[in-house]
């Protein structure tokens, strides 16, 4: 089967770890044959002349099995040895760690790209040093590092919102400078159209499943593919399983709730995206909201807080597409 994830960082990489683990114990041997995954490039950005990509590292990371698989984000067991040195010369952000090891891939990254490499091919070339069981795809080749705007107009990188204020900082509306002009990275669009299934990993739907779909052209190949298109829901229980995407989705005027989200999506049968949607057995009441909003509502355990999890999240996901 030729699967699709749409993901971001920590909740995409634990539910693309589930997918795989899925694809697997279907006897599927080389999944990377079957799994491609489109990842949010919003969260990029630029710090002491090296390009970071923190979604696309996440699930890199995730998949080669060398993550800080408790802070989400960086390698496990780095060290902090430079960053000593960049905070000594004010170099960089004070409230931004970038690990030694994690530097060796921002450095190999933008030396790369100075070399005129795109994104997308430097990411074909890092997906080579492990064998990731996927293959992964940067939403777009263009830059749209992800900007919050705050009431009083004061703009911020997305990152600075969310390392340094954590997200106090009421935002007004989130920006892609840049998106306008983008197009979906090479393969993308062919992947989504040829898919036997798309899925909308449990990601953050404002910062990290909004700007892939204001990516020019990617909300029409999702509607156009002839896949089932099935999302899962972030929010369980009426909450948040981690993260603020709360306050994101409260800055939209978007309700936290997992009815709430699919609404955003929207069905597939009334402009929007979704055929299918995976909400918590916690939220089993919404599931009629959910079919009134004309999409399938499936309840079922969305917990991904192991290996078992996120194999068997994975496998309702792939069972709810009929695969
Ligand atoms: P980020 O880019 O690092 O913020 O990560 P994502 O955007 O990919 O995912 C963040 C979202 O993952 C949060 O809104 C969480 O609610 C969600 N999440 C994290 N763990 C789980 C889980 O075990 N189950 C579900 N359903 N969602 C989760
Ligand atoms: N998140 C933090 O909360 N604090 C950090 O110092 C931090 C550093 C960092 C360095 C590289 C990288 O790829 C990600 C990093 N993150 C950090 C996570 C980053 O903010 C993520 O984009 C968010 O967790 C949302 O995906
Ligand atoms: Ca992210």
């Amino acid at each position: 089967p030729r699967v699709v994830v749409l993901a971001g960082g920590v909740g995409g990489s634990r539910f693309v770890l589930g997918v795989r683990a899925a694809l697997r114990a279907r006897g599927l041997a080389d999944t990377a044959a079957s799994l491609t995954v489109v990842v949010n490039t919003g969260d990029d950005l630029w710090l002491s002349g090296v390009r970071l990509q923190p979604d696309v590292d996440s699930i890199t990371y995730a998949l080669a099995g060398v993550n800080d698989a408790e802070r989400g984000w960086g390698r496990r067991d780095d060290s902090e040895r430079v960053n000593r040195e960049l905070q000594e010369w004010g170099a960089g952000w004070p409230w931004f760690t970038l690990g030694d090891l994690d530097l060796g891939t921002h450095l190999a990254r933008t030396g790369w790209l100075r070399e005129g490499l795109t994104p997308t091919q430097v990411l074909e070339r890092m997906s080579h040093r492990w064998d990731l069981g996927a293959r992964l795809l940067p939403m777009t080749d263009a830059e749209a590092d992800t900007v919050v705007v705050l009431g009083d107009g004061t703009r911020l990188h997305f990152q600075e919102w969310w390392t340094r204020h954590r997200a106090t900082l009421a935002p007004a509306r989130f920006e892609n400078p840049g998106i306008d002009a983008a197009a979906p990275a090479p393969g993308v669009t062919g992947a989504i159209a040829a898919a036997d299934v798309v899925l909308l990993a449990p990601s953050n739907p404002v910062v990290s499943i909004g700007p892939i779909l204001a990516v020019p052209g990617m909300r029409e190949a999702v509607r156009a593919t002839a896949a089932p298109v099935v999302g899962v829901s972030p929010i369980i229980g009426g909450k948040v399983v981690r993260g603020m995407a709360d306050v994101c989705l409260t800055a939209i005027g978007v309700e936290t709730s997992a009815a709430a989200v699919a609404g955003l999506y929207g069905a597939r049968s009334a402009g929007g995206l979704l055929d299918a949607w995976l909400l918590a057995e916690e939220d089993a009441a919404l599931a009629d909201d959910v079919a009134g909003r004309g999409i399938r509502p499936l309840v079922r355990p969305l917990w991904m807080t192991d290996a078992a999890g996120q194999a068997a999240l994975g496998d309702a996901a792939l069972v709810a597409a009929g695969i």
